[in-house]
């Protein structure tokens, strides 16, 4: 049975009307003027957020992730001010940073291994730092830009701006597989940016939108949309906006995801509804 059938006024007015036909006048005026007043109902909440956390508003972000011990693993973008850095989640401090070329703009990070690798954006080159002493231990050419990126922990998995996820085999960048992003309607959905993998979903930021998707990791299909606009409107979204929505970390001792944007002053933690992971709807 449904609670609220069970629960509704409406469900109890025919026996009301039956046994008192006054009782039933009132009610019906009682019901008209709730009606008058109504909301129209919420839309199904997919997320709460359970923390906030300090964010460095120089930190352009366009990779992270999150390690044991509260340690967060930032790539930050635009030339001249690139770097790899290790920042506190809980102070938003950075302990450890390495700047990149002023040539180079930084994007997406992941952690494959022993070794972290970064993307730049049109130098079609990826940085791979050890991961205990972040120094610089290769570099390794690709083609196309360079987006965001994270692991399923077989290989490398890349954005470049389009609705296609490239595959790549993390010693050489050479492509295994290519991952068509849709919607259910087939429709494509261009501009994946940040990326993250949680146990057979990518969730991935569509860039200048308030949107994080999780695709099914297998068939590229949108199996839900999260709209995080009302977490930080002044810095979110607006298309002349460069301070966009951009960052996904998943927190495995938890389940949740932490999230933040381009020199967004705050990190949110959310807690979804449906768990990272979790399979499909
Ligand atoms: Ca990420």
């Amino acid at each position: 049975m449904r609670v609220e059938a069970y629960f509704s006024p409406m469900s109890w007015f025919p026996l009301i009307q039956s046994q008192a036909p006054w009782l039933a006048a009132v009610g019906t005026v009682f019901l008209v003027a709730c009606a008058a007043k109504a909301a129209p109902p919420p839309p199904p909440r997919s997320y709460v957020v359970v923390a906030r956390f300090p964010h460095d508003t120089a930190a352009y972000t366009q990779g992270l992730l999150l390690e044991s011990g509260g340690v967060l693993l930032e790539s930050t973008g635009r030339y001249g001010s690139s770097e790899l850095r290790s920042v506190a989640l809980k102070t938003g401090v950075a302990d450890k940073v390495v700047p990149l070329p002023a040539e180079r703009f930084g994007e997406g990070l992941a952690r494959f291994e022993n070794r972290l690798y970064q993307l730049t954006w049109q130098s079609q080159l990826a940085y791979v730092y050890d991961r205990a002493t972040f120094a610089l231990v290769d570099s390794i050419a690709y083609p196309g830009e360079g987006w965001g990126l994270t692991t399923d922990g077989q290989s490398l998995i890349m954005s470049d701006g389009s609705d296609t996820l490239r595959f790549v085999d993390p010693r050489t960048f050479a492509v295994r597989r290519r991952l068509p992003v849709r919607f259910t309607t087939g429709t494509p959905v261009g501009k994946l940016n940040e990326l993250e993998y949680v146990g057979g979903e990518v969730f991935a930021n569509v860039y200048q939108s308030d949107w994080i998707l999780r695709i099914d990791a297998e068939t590229g299909v949108v199996r839900e949309v999260l709209d995080l606009a009302e977490l930080l409107p002044a810095y979110n979204a607006a298309a002349t906006s460069e301070n966009v929505l951009n960052g996904i970390a998943y927190d495995s001792a938890t389940g949740h995801l932490l999230v933040t944007g381009k020199r967004w002053p705050e990190l949110f933690e959310l807690k979804l509804d449906r768990p990272p992971g979790a399979g499909r709807p």
